[in-house]
C-alpha cells in the first residue's frame, strides 16, 4: 500500500498516522508512507511514484478537495485502486476511487452549531443580546474546513442573535490559531465565542486569549472539533466549552477495506466513522481512557 499523508499539522494527524502505520504492521501490509507537508504538489508526486512502483493499492488523505483528477486518472489507467481516507476529493468521475472512509464533517459542524444555539445565553457574557462568534477555519479548500463551516452555519441560522463576525484560516495548526486569534482580539473587543475547526487551533487561541488578559472558557467560550488528548484536557480544565469528536483511528478499517478490494469483494462507496461529543464533565470522565 502506498499512503500519501497530508502532513503533521495537528494532534489528530499524528494519531491518524500512528494508527495507519501500526495497523499496516499488524496486518502484514508493506506500507510505503509519505508526508506531503501540507502541500498538494508533494502529495500528487507521491501518488505518481506509487503508480510507478506498481503498488497494489493507493490510499491518501487529500490536502484539498480539488485538483486530483489527472493523477487519479493515471492510477485508474494503471489499474491501481484508490481509497480516500479521512478527506474527500471533488472530482466529476467518482469511479476514480473505490471508497471513501472518514467522518461526516458537515454533521460535526452541525453538532457544534446546535450546542451553541442551545447554550447561547451563557455565551453572552457582556449581556448585549448578541453572540459574536469568530471562526478559525481549517486549511482553505480542505473538505473538513468547507464542510464544518457549512454545517455550523446551517445550525446557527436558527438563532438570529448569533453572528459570525470574522472567519479566517489558521491552517489546522496551533500556531496558526494563535496568530489569527491575536489579530481578531486586536480588532474586536466584543468576541463572545470562538468556533475552531480543530483542537489545535483552539489551543492556540487559548494562548492568545490568555495573553490578552482574558479567561478562555469564561470571558470567551470555545468550541472545537477533534477531541484529541490536549483538547480534552483543556475541556476538562474549563478552558474549552464543548468538543465534537472526530476519530483519527482509521487504520484498522483502512486495512480491512484494502484487503476486501484486493480480494475482489464489493465495498460500500462511503464508510462513515461513528463519533460523539463532549461537555466539560464528560471530558473529565473520558480522559483517563483516551487513546489519542
Ligand atoms: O480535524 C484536523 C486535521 O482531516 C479530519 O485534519 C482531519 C482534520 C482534523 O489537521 O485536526
Amino acid at each position: 500500500m502506498g499512503f500519501a499523508q497530508v502532513g503533521a499539522e495537528s494532534g489528530w494527524r499524528t494519531a491518524n498516522t500512528k494508527s495507519i502505520q501500526e495497523s499496516a504492521e499488524a496486518e502484514g501490509v508493506d506500507l510505503k508512507f509519505t508526508d506531503a507537508q501540507g502541500k498538494q504538489e508533494n502529495q500528487i508526486q507521491a501518488i505518481r511514484s506509487y503508480i510507478q512502483q506498481k503498488v497494489d493499492v493507493i490510499a491518501f488523505s487529500p490536502v484539498v478537495e480539488t485538483g486530483f483528477d489527472a493523477v487519479l486518472q493515471e492510477a485508474k489507467a494503471a489499474n491501481i485502486p484508490v481509497i480516500l481516507t479521512d478527506r474527500a476529493v471533488d472530482v466529476e468521475d467518482t469511479s476514480l476511487y473505490v471508497t471513501f472512509l472518514g467522518s461526516d464533517f458537515v454533521l460535526e459542524g452541525e453538532k457544534a452549531g446546535e450546542w451553541l444555539v442551545e447554550n447561547a445565553k451563557d455565551a453572552d457574557v457582556d449581556g448585549d443580546g448578541t453572540i459574536n462568534v469568530v471562526q478559525l477555519e481549517g486549511t482553505t479548500g480542505a473538505a473538513p474546513a468547507i464542510d464544518r463551516a457549512e454545517g455550523f452555519a446551517s445550525k446557527i441560522g436558527a438563532d438570529d442573535t448569533i453572528k459570525v463576525t470574522a472567519s479566517q484560516t489558521g491552517d489546522f495548526t496551533r500556531d496558526g490559531g494563535k496568530q489569527v486569534m491575536e489579530s481578531f482580539l486586536q480588532s474586536d473587543d466584543s468576541i463572545d465565542v470562538v468556533f475552531s475547526h480543530n483542537d489545535d487551533m483552539g489551543l492556540g487561541a487559548i494562548e492568545a486569549i490568555e495573553a490578552a488578559g482574558l479567561e478562555p472558557g469564561k470571558d470567551i467560550q470555545i468550541i472545537t472539533i477533534d477531541a484529541v488528548k490536549d483538547g480534552m484536557q483543556a475541556l476538562a480544565d474549563g478552558k474549552i466549552n464543548f468538543i465534537v469528536e472526530c476519530n483519527p483511528l482509521l487504520g484498522p478499517q483502512l486495512m480491512d477495506l484494502a484487503a476486501k478490494v484486493l480480494d475482489g469483494e464489493e465495498v460500500p462507496e462511503r464508510v462513515v466513522t461513528e463519533e460523539t461529543t463532549f461537555t466539560q464533565e464528560q471530558a473529565k470522565e473520558a480522559l483517563p481512557d483516551r487513546q489519542y
